[in-house]
């Protein structure tokens, strides 16, 4: 018999059995004979779940008891991937619990397949949200992430032809084990209606915003736990309900109908995530979702801050809220309306506690994606909220003033509100004054915020501006993605390198040691072998697991240039067919990632991959040489079966066009070298692991800016190169389509007459550095050195780096350990 305390936290091969066989009879209503393969994966999630609850017990206790000051996270996107696996590891109880699986007849691999990932994100912003959880639990500093708990995430891609195709994810469909629901933790969130003025019989002046509608947020709580510490926080996710007296005030006169509508349109606020890329400035429903959550958050934050303080005036040191790029932005309005107007605070004294409790994170320099809601929306939806940023501005234009007298332009320019066109709010400036912080997450990107995109923000108030460059978990994108490098590595250096991923650095000896490198190459054959099998089950394409991995996996995107490497595929696959003969080095292009539904760019180079590949697979000239595979449906699971298996990782943006990425640190921490452009991150990673470990070409920002300035002529290019204009006018020949000239016709003559992202000024540099690759994959030995050496120097790319930066030079806030585990 075991206790309780043993039942939900203990970690033998016994208990675990034990308890999952009663999770499956009390929680899963299942007796053995009839449970499927969905069940046993419920009754183990639940069995692991019920053991990251008692570090969250603690973790929480210790927290209410010291009252400790906390990171709140907010972000509209947490792109977590399964939970099951990642747990497993974090938890240390893998091997018992596969154990104890396989003593009740069960495979642990086939339970892992069973979880629909949450998709609640749609690439590196929300992923990154996902990489600093896990970092800031593993380092014990308190924490709670705030988001919206999306009922379809981002669609499942299916390919048609040779199209993408989106599917609905219905994620939710046979529950969350891992959630806890709270329906005692709801608020209310006003939209629409108006604002009321009046002066009170005291004499005070008084606000009252009287909504025309009211949504409920409830709370659903999902455990964080961290890598090797019994240390558990919370991400906090906000679903959307109708507000019960609103619906019986229709339902009472007569208008059942509208009842229903009003529940189903305040039910669609965290109905599904929004797909980036496309034009959402217009998309009521967007804004609507931005402040929703935000507000929930906030209700939350005061609500938890009440509970040991009577007063509101320290807000700011129990709680410091860091704003995921503009998506929530709103909340400086927000908390200028929860303090004066519900807790009757003067401005003066709630503008302090608003700049002193949020911290602003930029996640892209695309002038596109830079946030402006109209000024006519905006006031609509929310007009107090719009009345309360009018009068940030107008105190905020007066200080500019004072400091730039005369200087209109530079006013203007700094203006919360754009006046060219339709008016409208920018969201990024809002974020800047109602910020003690303002931070890019790469050296470039945070340079180009400082002398670009927020220079004039950067003249009046430097000493907010930082940089944190991102950086990604090593538990989830090594341990858990790739178990056999993990091994051989903690063989080789101790485990230390899980939690302190700078003690990669003891691998660099090693990349001298010839039997070493055998033993890594024995890993990267048996992982790409293992991708090849998946490769051939998704795609029915069967790739070499000798030829070079050449692999691009992230969203489409023409800044992100996958159209680039199709022309290096193109460039061989003509080489070959001018000289059948030809030495190529075996290479397997691989392309992953999802293109936003709207963007009819994005959606045109996917189709032309696959078409690209159906020739180029089927040649009998190529004769294999050349595989090109598109994997369908890129997510977080997906990705952990990829990166591991790569050789080549490309990172081919536009210099100065991605803000970081991070595809770009995963893959390289798992062996892969770069081929990549100086943009985002890239220059960090290649001056780490060195630049005779890394391939990079291409122009510089500068480089850019001086050939957009001096008039880019792209059909110039294609008129001086014999090998580029042969596959542009292939591309337009019907050669890759069919025989359809038209097919590929807008995105030929975007390149030859526009090319907004240089693709054809770094054809050449790239196809040369390209060559180098080629050359040095023969060399295996030479190659291995490389790709351990790139392990070995990845260390600064753990998110527990970008989180112990946060903490030390934004948030101030230190770990703690839970009670009862000193
Ligand atoms: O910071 C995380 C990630 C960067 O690594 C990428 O370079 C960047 O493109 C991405 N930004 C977004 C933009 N979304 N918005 N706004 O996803 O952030």
């Amino acid at each position: 018999t075991f206790t309780s305390n043993e039942i939900h936290g203990g970690t033998s091969t016994e208990v675990l059995k034990r308890s999952f066989l009663d999770n499956l009879s009390y929680r899963q209503a299942k007796f053995p004979a009839v449970a499927t393969t969905y069940d046993h994966y419920m009754a183990l999630a639940y069995t692991v779940r019920d053991r990251i609850m008692q570090h969250w017990l603690q973790s929480a206790s210790t927290y209410y008891e010291q009252s400790v000051r906390s990171l709140c996270y907010l972000s509209a996107e947490f792109l977590l991937g399964p939970h099951l696996g990642n747990n497993l590891v974090n938890l240390g109880m893998e091997s018992e619990t596969r154990q104890a699986m396989l003593e009740l007849g069960l495979d642990l691999d086939r339970l892992l397949a069973e979880e629909e990932e949450p998709g609640l994100g749609n690439g590196g912003l929300g992923r990154l949200a996902a990489c600093y959880l896990d970092s800031l639990a593993s380092l014990q500093i308190p924490a709670i992430g705030y988001g919206i708990r999306y009922e379809f995430g981002i669609f499942d891609q299916e390919l048609k032809d040779g199209w993408q195709v989106e599917r609905t994810d219905k994620w939710l469909r046979y529950g969350n084990p891992w959630e806890v629901a709270r329906p005692e933790i709801t608020f209310t969130v006003g939209f629409g209606g108006s604002v009321r003025e009046q002066v009170d019989s005291a004499g005070n002046y008084q606000v009252e915003w009287v909504p025309d509608r009211h949504v409920m947020g409830m709370a659903y709580d999902t455990l964080i736990g961290g890598y090797g510490v019994p240390t558990a926080n919370l991400l906090r996710l906000w679903q959307a309900q109708a507000s019960e007296s609103f619906d019986f005030q229709l339902f009472n006169v007569g208008d059942y109908q509208g009842a229903v509508l009003e529940k189903i349109a305040s039910e669609n606020i965290s109905k599904v995530l929004y797909p980036n890329d496309e034009a959402l400035q217009g998309k009521v429903l967007r804004l609507q979702q931005q402040y929703f959550f935000t507000s929930c958050a906030l209700q939350d934050m005061i609500r938890i801050y009440l509970q040991r303080s009577s007063q509101l005036g320290n807000l700011h040191e129990k709680f410091t809220v860091q704003l995921n790029d503009t998506h929530p932005a709103i909340g400086v309005a927000e908390l200028m309306r929860l303090l004066i107007d519900q807790h009757a605070m003067p401005w003066e004294l709630a503008w302090e506690i608003t700049r002193r409790t949020f911290a602003y994170t930029n996640h892209t320099l695309l002038p596109e994606a830079l946030e402006r809601w109209s000024v006519e929306l905006l006031g609509r939806l929310l007009p107090r909220h719009l009345q309360i940023i009018l009068e940030i501005n107008r105190r905020h234009l007066e200080g500019v003033r004072k400091r730039y007298p005369g200087d209109e332009e530079r006013a203007s320019r700094l203006s919360l509100i754009e006046e060219q066109g339709s008016r409208a709010v920018r969201m990024a400036h809002l974020a800047c004054v109602g910020s003690y912080s303002i931070n890019g997450v790469a050296e470039l990107h945070s340079r180009l915020l400082r002398d670009e995109v927020l220079r004039d923000f950067h003249d009046l108030t430097p000493e907010k501006f930082h940089n944190v460059t991102n950086g990604v978990t090593p538990r989830r994108f090594m341990l858990l993605a790739n178990p056999r490098l993990s091994a051989l590595i903690t063989h080789a250096i101790g485990d230390g390198w899980i939690r302190d991923l700078d003690q990669l650095h003891r691998l660099e000896p090693l990349a001298d040691d010839a039997a070493f490198r055998a033993e890594w190459r024995v890993v990267k054959r048996a992982v790409k072998e293992d991708l090849a099998e998946k490769v051939q089950q998704r795609t029915g394409i069967s790739v070499d697991p000798e030829s070079l991995f050449d692999v691009q996996v992230k969203r489409f995107h023409e800044y992100k240039r996958q159209h680039l490497n199709l022309l290096h595929i193109l460039s061989l696959y003509f080489q070959i067919k001018d000289n059948p003969a030809a030495d190529v080095t075996p290479r397997t292009f691989l392309f992953a990632g999802k293109a936003a539904p709207g963007y009819q760019m994005a959606k045109l180079i996917i189709k032309l991959i696959n078409s690209v590949g159906e020739v180029v697979n089927g040649d009998s000239d190529v004769n294999g040489r050349l595989r090109v595979a598109f994997f369908p449906d890129f997510n977080v699971k997906n990705g952990q079966w990829i990166y591991p298996a790569a050789d080549l990782s490309e990172q081919i943006s536009t210099a100065g066009k991605e803000a970081s990425g991070t595809g770009n640190m995963k893959l390289s921490m798992n062996g892969a070298l770069t081929i990549g452009t100086l943009d985002g991150a890239n220059i960090e990673i290649r001056d780490h692991v060195g630049p005779e470990n890394f391939f990079c070409f291409g122009m510089t920002v500068e480089e850019v800016a001086s050939l957009q300035a001096a008039g880019y002529d792209p059909g110039s290019l294609v008129r001086d190169n014999a090998d580029l204009s042969r596959i542009m006018h292939r591309l337009s020949d019907g050669t890759f389509s069919r025989g359809d000239t038209e097919l590929f016709r807008p995105l030929v003559e975007n390149l030859q007459y526009h090319d907004p992202f240089f693709v054809l000024a770094d054809f050449s540099s790239y196809v040369e550095r390209q060559r180098e690759v080629s050359a040095a994959f023969q060399d295996r030995e030479v190659w291995t050195q490389k790709s351990i050496l790139n392990v070995a120097r990845m260390g600064h790319f753990s998110s527990d780096r970008s989180i112990r930066d946060y903490c030390r030079e934004i948030w101030q806030i230190d770990a703690i350990q839970p009670n009862g585990f000193n």
